[in-house]
């Protein structure tokens, strides 16, 4: 059974729960602490070379490290990754969006946030949804007049895009600038194998 190291408040791990869950693939699921600086341990280091989560470890302990690789990796031969090449390359296009222009400006106002160290972090923060709400216009002209982001289908790139768009309220994003993304955001929340980022009851 494969291993996903994640922890608990990462959306490029819950991207690949949501997907492992949607494909019913039974995994382990391990829990670092960031905070702890378990990424940075050199039993972990060994594992995932850039020392972040997701990492995945497959049976014969292999490890695939970079949450779209293991996304590409999982989704090989599903309906979530087309085989045609031009409709496959359009899917990952999606992701490359994601990784480029989403990510970082979506991800760190929220780790502020979280830590609770928004206020000092002001300026880099604005600085950052300087870049984020750009980013954020683009999905929304191209997904308000849609349902899916490609094929006219759920996809991979609806499930590697969703996570940070979906925790983007956290990190200060008004989202309510963003009703087809609002709208998408619930479609893939009734897509199958869908996940909360915390199970109810979790701590
Ligand atoms: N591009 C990477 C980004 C992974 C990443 O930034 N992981 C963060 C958590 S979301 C991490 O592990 N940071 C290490 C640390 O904070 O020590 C991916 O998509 O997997």
């Amino acid at each position: 059974m494969p291993k996903l190291y994640d922890s608990k408040f990462s959306g490029n791990a819950w991207k690949v729960r949501i997907l492992l869950s949607r494909l019913a693939i039974p995994y382990e699921r391990i829990t670092l602490d960031l905070a702890k600086g378990e990424a940075k341990e050199p039993g972990f280091a060994a594992k995932s070379r850039f020392q972040r989560v997701p990492a995945l470890e497959l049976d014969d302990g292999r490890c695939i490290v970079e949450s779209c690789a293991m996304m590409l990796y999982l989704a090989e031969g599903s309906d979530l990754l087309p085989a045609d090449p031009v409709a496959r390359a359009d899917v990952v296009s999606w992701l490359f969006f994601e990784q480029a222009d989403l990510t970082k400006p979506l991800a760190i106002p929220r780790f502020f946030h979280l830590r609770g160290i928004a206020g000092e972090m002001a300026a880099r923060i604005a600085a950052l949804q300087e870049q984020g709400y750009p980013a954020l216009d683009k999905l929304e002209a191209w997904i308000a007049p849609r349902e899916w982001l490609s094929e006219g289908r759920c996809t991979l790139a609806d499930l590697g895009v969703y996570p940070y768009v979906a925790l983007a309220h956290e990190g200060g994003y008004d989202m309510s600038r963003y009703p087809g993304i609002g709208a998408w955001l619930k479609r893939v929340e009734a897509e199958p194998g869908w996940a909360p980022l915390i199970e109810e009851g979790a701590r």
